[in-house]
């Protein structure tokens, strides 16, 4: 996304603050936004919201998708994926699901239930495994039985390279690209500083959003398909993406967890560097600049929003419904050290507003909004207190 930059010597500390802004909290670095609304946006104005419990008793869950009869399919980390019914009620795990890596940020991650599943059945999952010479992320779908208590047939698609030592920074989301056979999986860069360069290396999938098909294969419009650099790479210079999600117009969306702020909302495109790790707008956990300290440089894209402090992005989606009409078109991003779901208004690919929704509700690890149009977020805690809320208007 080509923006028009504005100088950063010429502007004072977040010139744009007319008007009121979400309480973010103390930022850890000093840069200037490069354009109005990159960051601390107006805070938009909407209903009172709370929350509700819909079931607790989880055990770390990490991905949540609706079925077509209603009910939900949730992934628990450690290994387990479950069925949940619109009342709560859990099934025991769910056999033939692959074998993951339950280590540090590993084990089992996303799902997605596919588009055509009333015809093929398929649950797409991602997953840490565990392979010679350490950890990768890897995706793929299985055959729901008809009583739901078995998926078979398990194929994987995509397998991350090379190994890390490093079992964290795993990302990782799936997303069907609408109008095509191909999925979006996206990756992290597994975080250690020797690690997290590979970001940048296009022999790498480290810090990437991955772009095959159903077979894993990179269709031949990749962009580096016959060029320098992995087919399956669609974009690249990420850091560990836990969101990603299609809007009405069909335009992919990520946020990316950053360093000590930088945490980035960006609009992938074929090709695109997109960062990390030499470019930023946080800092290194331990108060170092990240690469070369700055935050723009020539030929790497700007996010489209980023936070400093973090919100540590969950899963996201765009929100589209009756239960909340003032929310249609915005997207909602669970945020796990805010406690609560980010809504970010936007407006011809620029944020135009953020509102914090249900601060208090808990860790949010994704969000799912129903066909009902409810608002449904995972809580990422231990047994028994990881869980199912309902985001409900206060009357
Ligand atoms: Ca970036």
């Amino acid at each position: 996304m080509q923006k028009t930059l504005i100088a950063a010597t010429a502007v004072a500390a977040f010139p744009f603050t007319a008007t009121a802004q979400v309480e973010q909290g103390e930022a850890n670095a000093d840069f200037q936004p490069a354009f109005e609304n990159q960051t601390r946006a107006p805070e938009l104005e909407g209903p009172d919201v709370s929350y509700e419990m819909v079931t607790d008793g989880l055990d770390a869950p990490w991905g949540i998708a609706e079925l077509p009869s209603g009910a939900f399919l949730v992934t628990e980390r450690p290994g387990r994926l479950r069925m949940m019914e619109a009342d709560g009620s859990l099934s025991d795990a769910i056999s033939g699901t692959p074998e993951v890596a339950a280590v540090n940020q590993g084990g089992l991650l996303d799902v997605a239930v596919d588009d055509n599943f009333d015809e093929n059945r398929e649950v797409w999952l991602t997953y840490a495994k565990e392979i010679p010479g350490g950890y990768v992320t890897a995706a793929g779908y299985g055959i729901l039985s008809e009583d739901g208590t078995e998926l078979t047939d398990w194929t994987e698609i995509f397998e991350q390279a090379p190994a890390s030592s490093v079992p964290m920074h795993f990302g990782s989301r799936i997303a069907f690209e609408p109008g095509s056979d191909n999925v979006i999986i996206t990756t992290g860069e597994h975080s250690a500083p020797a690690e997290r360069v590979k970001a940048q290396d296009l022999d790498t999938h480290y810090g990437k959003v991955i772009r095959v098909d159903r077979e894993g294969v990179a269709p031949a419009d990749n962009p580096f398909v016959g060029e320098m650099g992995l087919d399956q790479i669609w974009s690249y210079g990420h850091r560990n993406i836990q969101s990603a999600a299609y809007d009405a117009d069909d335009t992919l969306w990520i946020v990316e967890h950053g360093p000590a702020g930088g945490d980035e909302l960006n609009q992938p495109e074929a090709g695109l560097n997109y960062g990390w790790p030499v470019i930023s707008y946080g800092i290194g956990y331990n108060g170092n600049p990240i690469g070369t300290g700055e935050a723009v440089q020539d030929g790497m894209e700007q996010p489209v929003y980023y936070w400093d402090p973090v919100i540590a992005p969950g899963g996201m989606e765009f929100y589209s419904g009756d239960v909340f009409p003032e929310y249609e078109g915005d997207l909602l991003i669970g945020g796990l050290v805010k406690a609560a779901v980010v809504r970010l208004s936007l407006d011809d690919g620029e944020v135009t507003g953020e509102e914090w929704l249900a601060p208090g509700v808990g860790r949010v690890r994704d969000v799912e909004v129903t066909s009902d149009g409810d608002v449904l977020v995972l809580i990422d805690a231990p047994d028994p207190d990881g869980a199912v809320m309902r985001l409900v208007r206060d009357e």
